[in-house]
């Protein structure tokens, strides 16, 4: 029976396995800005810190919607275990600079896989993560912005007081996201 099951679907197990990667780079995305969002908290960028917290959250939809994907197309998801995370940050600006190398390698992981879905004629696997596709650009471009808002405001004085609040602005800012 579970044989029939799986000769009976398009989904091939190279694609099954390049999107359970991609759930281990959503996981660690969610529990990297968990922890990062807990360091926020504990140094007293609340803003920051609500930002990161709601940004874990997405995280763990986008990687939900990996989960539903793969197994209505005959998949088995699989939970992954989640290492190394960072707990400690000397700054702020550190903490930013991090998610956008982060969002960028997760680009191109995305882009590979799509690269892959064309070579393999797997269309539906392609219209699929096509909204990841978009997702990724707004957040990029998030990234960048709280990169932006350090460098316009300046760190000195109030200044790092002041970016925490703008941060906590971009709450949802260009977010596709209705996961
Ligand atoms: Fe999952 O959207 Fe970024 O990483």
């Amino acid at each position: 029976m579970k044989e029939m099951v799986t000769r009976n679907r398009s989904l091939t197990p190279e694609t099954e396995k390049l999107l359970n990667n991609q759930i281990v780079l959503e996981a660690s995305s969610s529990a990297q800005y968990l922890s990062m969002a807990s360091w926020c908290d504990m140094q007293g960028f609340q803003h920051s810190a609500s930002f990161l917290y709601e940004h874990a959250d997405e995280e763990r939809m986008h990687m939900l919607k990996l989960f539903n994907y793969i197994n209505e197309a005959g998949g088995h998801a699989l939970q992954p275990e989640i290492k190394n995370i960072k707990h400690q940050y000397q700054t702020l600006r550190e903490v930013f600079e991090e998610i956008l190398g982060h969002e960028i390698d997760v680009t191109r992981n995305i882009n590979e896989l799509v690269d892959h879905c064309i070579n393999t004629k797997d269309y539906a696997t392609f219209n699929f993560l096509q909204w990841f596709v978009t997702e990724q650009r707004e957040e990029e471009t998030i990234a960048r912005r709280a990169l932006e808002i350090f460098d316009i405001i300046g760190e000195e004085g109030v200044g790092l007081w002041t970016i925490d609040i703008e941060i906590g602005k971009l709450h949802g800012a260009g977010n596709s996201n209705d996961a």
